[in-house]
């Protein structure tokens, strides 16, 4: 018997029942047929978002799950093409493998223009956030919380312009003892910039950072996220451009360029900052790290140009009350292979006491392998008696004042000599010829390679940089390696 070729109306039935089995993308212009569409959304399906202005008096809210094969991707036809206008954005409550992208949040500052309650797995990319100033309420653009929350991504996003207290990202967790933080997050390739105005005349905002983890309730929880390969760039904002209020987080490969304040170990233990760039460009009230809590590893580093001191090890305070929490003692800490660049107004203060507030010194720091070099201040200040610190193999060099090292300790601990630097690639780096080359001490097993990503050989080098002719893997960043158009194709 010969084939027949297939007819028409069978065809027909074919693609109906396909369309049954496979979700096909759908398309929706109004706010109304959004939320519908979110309602009845299913793994696999994409939901299209025409382009224009979609004004919003509640939140897009969304409570359905896709699954790791088949995402509910939620997404801007044309990248950048939907603006969220009106009250708020989204919310997704228990939902999990979810993915937000291509919008431009413009709506007012009453809600967040994400937040996750109770969501894993959820992707929120290539978006840009700038929320409308007029109403002064303190938000968080996107907040992740609910104690079942984890896992979530926040990549290839542009934030800017927050001139209103709360943070650009805030992840929290339950709401209720026993407190648990939102695990396992990765904020990574964003462009984070323009917090207030780029005015050394123009006092800094208070209370606008660009980043808070967790908060002093929920320090238990080893929660494991990593901020990497973000740029900052003029976040002019609280002292603490980065609240970390938690545990086992790691701040890494990111690149801050005028940046008030510091990155802050604020409560919590066993963080990691590891192989930022820090560029103060001399501007005012920028600093580096502040470090409180225990456990803590701090290398690979590299800060130039800091008006603050760049490294604060806080004394601790056992001040309690109505929404104050113990701030713990500098412990126990590794400040290991960091480069220190002409901070001016200081590189290392140790045993900060916060006005007299904080009596508790540190203890336990270990201060090895770094570079220190610059003028204006004393590079270390002792600000408590007591505070204790072993010193390993540091190079440190004061180009105005030999006596302005600030300590005087032997030259195994300290070694005063110029570290031969020269300018390449955007830092300064040690020649093979460096005083700095392969003359590291004590153990630091963790650290195998330097900030450019570069292996460290037996014998290791002094400082973030290791000489060293293979590929450099990491750069300081520029606009071109973060934000909605970069590594397209990803
Ligand atoms: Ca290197």
């Amino acid at each position: 018997m010969n084939a027949r070729p297939l007819g028409p109306i069978f065809a027909i039935v074919l693609l109906i029942v396909g369309c049954l089995a496979w979700p096909a993308a759908v398309r929706g212009q109004d706010a109304g047929t959004i939320q519908k569409l979110l309602d009845s959304a299913q793994p696999g399906q994409t939901i299209d978002i025409r382009s224009g202005t979609y004004v919003l008096n509640q939140p897009w809210t969304l409570t359905k799950s896709g699954t790791q094969e088949q995402p509910i991707v939620i997404r801007a036809l044309t990248q950048g093409g939907v603006v969220v206008a009106g009250k708020a954005g989204f919310r997704l409550q228990g939902a999990s493998h979810v993915v937000i992208q291509g919008m431009e949040f413009r709506h007012e500052n009453l809600q967040p223009a994400v937040r996750l309650v109770d969501c894993q797995h959820v992707r929120v990319t290539r978006n840009v956030f700038h929320l409308n100033k007029s109403a002064a309420k303190r938000q968080n653009w996107i907040h992740i919380t609910g104690g079942k929350s984890g896992h979530n991504r926040v990549d290839h996003n542009l934030f800017e312009n927050k001139a209103v207290t709360g943070a650009y990202i805030a992840i929290d967790g339950s709401e209720a003892a026993p407190f648990k933080l939102s695990e396992g997050d990765r904020i990574d390739h964003n462009h984070f910039r323009a917090i207030g105005l780029d005015d050394d005349n123009q006092p800094a905002l208070k209370g606008v950072r660009a980043i808070r983890l967790g908060w002093s309730g929920a320090i238990a929880t080893e929660a494991g996220s990593v901020i990497e390969y973000n740029l900052f760039e003029k976040c002019r904002g609280d002292a603490e451009l980065i609240s970390v209020r938690s545990s086992g987080q790691a701040i890494r490969y990111n690149t801050f360029v005028n940046c008030v304040g510091h990155v802050t170990l604020r409560h919590g233990m066993n963080n990691q900052v590891e192989g930022n760039y820090f560029f103060g460009e001399n501007r005012k009230a920028i600093g580096g790290v502040a470090v409180n809590g225990q456990g803590h590893k701090l290398f690979n580093n590299y800060f130039e140009g800091m008006s603050l001191p760049a490294l604060l090890f806080n004394n601790g305070s056992d001040t309690t009350g109505p929404g104050v929490v113990p701030r713990h003692a500098s412990k126990d800490v590794d400040l290991v292979f960091n480069t220190f660049v002409n901070c001016l107004g200081g590189t290392l203060h140790i045993g900060v006491d916060g006005g007299g507030a904080w009596k508790a010194a540190p203890t336990g720091l270990n201060v090895a392998n770094n570079i220190v070099i610059g003028y204006g201040e004393d590079l270390v200040a002792i600000k408590t008696a007591g505070s204790e610190v072993e010193w390993l193999a540091n190079i440190m060099y004061h180009a105005g004042d030999k006596e302005k090292i600030g300590v005087e300790l032997p030259g195994e601990q300290i070694r005063v000599v110029f570290p031969k630097l020269r300018q390449a690639g955007g830092i300064w780096r040690i020649n093979h010829n460096s005083p700095a080359v392969d003359v590291a001490k004590g153990e630091f097993d963790y650290v195998t390679t330097d900030v450019d990503g570069q292996p460290r050989p037996k014998g290791r080098d002094i400082g973030a940089d290791e000489f060293s002719q293979t590929p450099i893997k990491i750069k300081p960043l520029t606009e071109a390696d973060v934000g909605v158009e970069a590594d397209k194709g990803n």
